[in-house]
């Protein structure tokens, strides 16, 4: 597959929404996929947050392996950042990052006679649960969210109580995937929008990736006597179990794509992690 290269103009303006708005801020906080904490990490948001404090989230944390997520709060904190495994969907996790926000802005607030709002910039790549996990500390629906990429669309502060304000923004990618996986990947976890894309080979993609690393879990969900040496194999073999085959016996490919990339996101293989942390760190 050729490598993905989506950049939709209004991420230039997020980028300029963020650069303007980190003075505004004591910390950001950095939300991954803990799918893909590589691939979901911007190399953009690095560059221009530079020196403020991070926390960084690996959210989605039910939808990927927990031994997994275990490694990889120990390799992402190994600089010093604190690193909170979350599920915005459920809440886990929410207690422990609310707790260590009232932390600091008791910390902030120290020997202050008026006391100072502690301000938090929330930033990652689309999709991720950016909105979702504010709405969690917020304990409402106070910002909007969507199963797609691109639903912010500028900024909104939200007071989650306490003295602690959040500052939602539109997720934002990077101009150019220097390593096409990383392009791949984000189009797994649903961060490039599907229109953008070629979802029979976007598809066949996932399927290859799912067979070398998690043969059981595919084999399993789509009672497969066996897994096959190719993607388009066994693309096929899934078809013919779900019955996606058309007049004369042309097989669906499209609603087979589809299907593996659908119950993938929804988390209906299994717990998957896409890089592991024992093989990259
Ligand atoms: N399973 C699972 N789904 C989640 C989690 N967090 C968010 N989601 C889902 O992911 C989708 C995207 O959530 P949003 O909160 O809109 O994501 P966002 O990062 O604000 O997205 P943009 O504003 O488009 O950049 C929604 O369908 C959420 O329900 C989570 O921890 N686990
Ligand atoms: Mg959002």
């Amino acid at each position: 597959m050729e490598s993905i290269n989506w950049y939709p103009g209004h991420m230039k303006k997020t980028r300029e929404l963020i650069q303007e708005n980190l003075k505004l801020v004591d910390l950001v906080c950095e939300i991954l996929d803990a799918r893909i904490p590589l691939s979901s990490r911007n190399p953009v948001i690095k560059e221009i947050t530079g020196a403020k404090p991070r926390i960084v989230v690996l959210n989605k944390s039910d939808l990927a392996s927990p031994a997994q997520n275990d490694l990889w709060e120990r390799a992402l904190s190994d600089g010093g950042a604190s690193v909170i495994q979350t599920n915005a969907n459920s809440g886990e996790g929410a207690k422990k990052l609310l707790a260590l926000l009232e932390r600091l802005r008791a910390e902030k607030n120290e020997g202050r006679e008026r006391k100072r709002p502690l301000r938090l910039m929330i930033v990652g790549i689309p999709n991720v649960g950016k909105s979702s996990l504010i709405n969690r500390l917020a304990g409402g629906k106070s910002a909007k969210t969507g199963n797609k990429p691109g639903v912010t669309r500028g900024k909104q502060w939200i007071n989650i109580g306490e003295g602690i304000m959040l500052l939602d923004t539109p997720g934002i990618l990077w101009p150019k995937f220097e390593d096409p996986s990383v392009g791949l990947d984000l189009a797994f976890c649903g961060s490039i929008k599907d229109e953008t894309m070629d979802l029979t080979e976007l598809g066949l993609e996932l399927i290859g990736r799912l067979a070398e690393m998690y043969p059981d879990m595919l084999a399993a969900r789509y009672r497969l006597s066996g897994i096959l040496d190719t993607p388009l194999g066994n693309m096929e073999a899934i078809a013919e179990k779900r019955g996606f085959v058309m007049s004369g016996g042309r097989i669906d490919y499209e609603r087979t794509a589809r299907t593996v990339l659908d119950e993938f996101r929804a988390g209906k293989i299994g717990r998957i992690t896409l890089e592991e942390a024992a093989l990259k760190n």
